[in-house]
């Protein structure tokens, strides 16, 4: 199978767009089944080569391919063919190419932001696309990778119809021709399912083949000394162009300079201002925009004055878009040197940021393609400075963003430099009255806003008075309910205590006890007798003490009864309290009796209480 012209007819053009090392151009080939690399002249895998764009016809189908794809200019870049394809009378089918990242798994961040700014280009139009998931690990989640896929890779409008997966294949990047038929079996079906889409023509010249290959322009306009070479150089990296003070008409007021940087034309044109060399200025610009067919991008550097924006700035923008005569044409501001103050203000204060862009778009276009760029310190009244990283990276991707209009050389008529004041100070009156009445509605809303504040605060108020009240009742209930919690509470006691001291079952306890302490005690008189008999016999004889063995056995008895719970009266009742002994003994046995049980006497009986010295004198 061989290429085949590109003034055939083809049936359809499927347009595949990958970064690089994606691997878009092996995919292509390898779906094209027996088409050579070199004859479709793709770049290989692994490239980061940016070529702008492969086209070649197979099988009636017409493949633009757009690979190695990187950096935010690239992505623009590729952006822009896209769109073209998708103006074309039968459209386009749109494949992206992403791969997966051999460390995380996931989809490779350089692969979603191409897509992003593709998909973005397309603004509000439907398109669905497919999306070649390459270079898929064997252990892969390929589910998580279509969520992935489905999830980032969309807009309000457009989304992926379809995904193919194509394994990882080692191997691939030695072989000769770099195809692999069942690598990327899933292509072919993909390709086959993604439906055409479809983009409204931007105008006339465009529609029809051959757009894709016209070039880009951007085109930097301002006033002398607002910024433009810098950008150019921030953009190049280096410095291509001469910046810096001039107290003249500018740096550059005599020439026209173009950058080819990153496959984008970058034209810095005089500053118009200078009533001096303004005629010359304006030759310059028409020159720059009828220069050739192309994609142009213009870009207004303007600077402000204590907040205020130039007037020479706004006739600017007006004069060199009146001599555009197309519809609409699209157009981004780079508000430059902004100081830190004037930049928050803007950010942060609506009806500052409101009154600001008003005055920007004051004059019969407008646009919202606005840039607001902090004042670099180190640049300030700077020689060749290239501003740094973050800084140029930020108004590129803003560069990017706006939209370009083809045009071709009869579209530009020469710029007029007459008139320039009358137009300026026709335009300053336009933002004074702006400005004016901007004011006058400020301050309408403001009493709008307090009558509305006031009112919200009355409500507010009603709503806390009933809230209160609300409060007072809840604690007042509660309190009630605690009250009857306790209540309850003490009742539950008090029933307990009934339920588990019956008066029955105690009187029978203290019975049993009684009763135990009355044989205890017999028992112990018992084993008092004979000896108390014998003592007996000695109080016959002159000296004894029957009563201190009563004593001693009514001791026992309280102590026993001690121990046993049962009362003191218990003893008392039968006679034998220790009142009684005492009054019908002596009152040392009542001392005696206090000793603690199990004392050895000298007998050695344990349990028998003995008398102390006191008592054995007196037995
Ligand atoms: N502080 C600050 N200075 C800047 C910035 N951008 C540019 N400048 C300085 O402004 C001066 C003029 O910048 P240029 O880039 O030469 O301006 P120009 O628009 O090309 O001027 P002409 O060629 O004369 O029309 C230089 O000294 C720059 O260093 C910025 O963002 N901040
Ligand atoms: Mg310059």
């Amino acid at each position: 199978m061989t290429t085949t012209s590109l003034h055939q007819d083809p049936k359809e053009t499927v347009i595949v767009i990958g970064s690089a090392g994606v691997g878009t151009s092996t995919i292509i080939n390898s779906h094209v089944d027996g088409v050579d690399a070199t004859e479709l002249s793709a770049p290989a895998s692994g490239s980061d080569r940016f070529d702008g764009l492969n086209v070649f016809v197979a099988k009636g189908v017409e493949y633009v391919v757009s690979s190695g794809i990187s950096g935010p200019m690239k992505r623009a870049h590729a952006a822009h063919i896209v769109c073209d394809n998708l103006r074309k009378p039968h459209g386009a089918k749109v494949i992206f190419v992403v791969c997966v990242d051999k460390e995380t798994k996931k989809l490779r961040e350089s692969d979603i932001s191409l897509t992003h700014v593709v998909v973005s280009a397309f603004q509000n139009a439907a398109v669905e696309f497919g999306v070649v998931v390459n270079k898929v690990p064997d252990d892969a989640d390929r589910s998580a990778l279509r969520q992935q896929v489905m999830g980032t890779i969309k807009t309000d409008t457009c989304h992926p119809k379809d995904i193919a997966f194509c394994p990882l294949v080692p191997d691939l990047a030695e072989s000769k021709n770099q195809s692999s038929p069942t690598a990327f079996a899933e292509v072919a079906d993909l390709i086959c399912d993604t439906p055409v889409a479809q983009l409204e023509p931007l105008d006339d010249c465009v529609s029809g083949g051959g757009a894709a290959n016209l070039p880009f322009v951007n085109v930097l306009i301002g006033n002398p000394g607002s910024g433009k070479s810098t950008h150019i150089n921030a953009v190049a990296r280096e410095c291509v162009t001469k910046a810096g003070v001039n107290a003249g008409a500018g740096i550059q007021h005599n020439t026209l300079l173009r950058f080819p940087i990153d496959g984008v034309t970058w034209i810095d044109t005089p500053g118009l201002s200078n009533i001096t060399h303004w005629t010359r200025a304006a030759a310059l610009i028409t020159e720059a925009l009828q220069h050739e067919k192309g994609h142009y991008r213009l870009i207004f550097v303007v600077t402000t004055n204590a907040g205020r924006l130039l007037s020479t700035d706004l006739a600017i923008m007006t004069i060199v878009l009146n001599a555009i005569h197309k519809k609409d044409v699209p157009y981004g501001i780079i508000v430059n040197k902004l100081s830190k103050r004037l930049h928050s203000l803007i950010l942060n204060d609506a009806d500052f940021c409101n009154e600001f862009v008003c005055s920007l778009n004051s004059g019969p276009y407008s646009t919202k393609d606005i840039f607001l760029a902090l004042e670099v310190d180190d640049a300030r009244d700077a020689e060749d400075y290239i501003l740094p990283d973050v800084a140029m990276k930020s108004v590129l991707e803003f560069i990017n963003g706006i939209p370009s209009i083809t045009m071709q050389p009869n579209d530009v008529s020469a710029i007029s430099a007459t008139g320039f004041d009358e137009q300026e100070s026709r335009l300053m009156a336009v933002v004074d009255k702006m400005i004016a009445e901007n004011a006058k509605e400020r301050e309408k809303m403001h009493k709008m806003h307090e009558e509305a504040m006031e009112q919200q605060r009355e409500t507010f108020k009603r709503l806390l008075d009933d809230l209160k009240r609300q409060r007072k009742e809840a604690e007042r209930q509660l309190e009630g309910a605690i009250q009857k919690a306790d209540e309850r509470q003490t009742l539950q006691k008090q029933i307990k205590e009934m339920e588990t001291c019956k008066p029955e079952q105690q009187q029978q306890q203290q019975q049993q006890d009684l009763v135990k302490i009355l044989e205890f005690v017999w028992e112990k008189i018992a084993e008092e007798l004979p000896r108390e008999q014998k003592r007996y016999e000695n109080y016959q004889r002159g000296s004894g003490c029957f009563a201190g063995s009563v004593v001693k056995a009514a001791t026992l008895m309280q102590q026993q009864a001690t121990r046993g719970g049962a009362r003191h009266d218990d003893a008392a009742a039968l006679g034998l309290g220790l009142e009684a002994g005492a009054t019908r003994g002596h009152s040392r046995d009542l001392q005696i009796g206090a000793l603690p049980v199990g004392e050895n006497d000298a007998t050695g009986n344990s349990d028998v209480v003995q008398p102390d010295h006191g008592d054995e004198n007196l037995c």
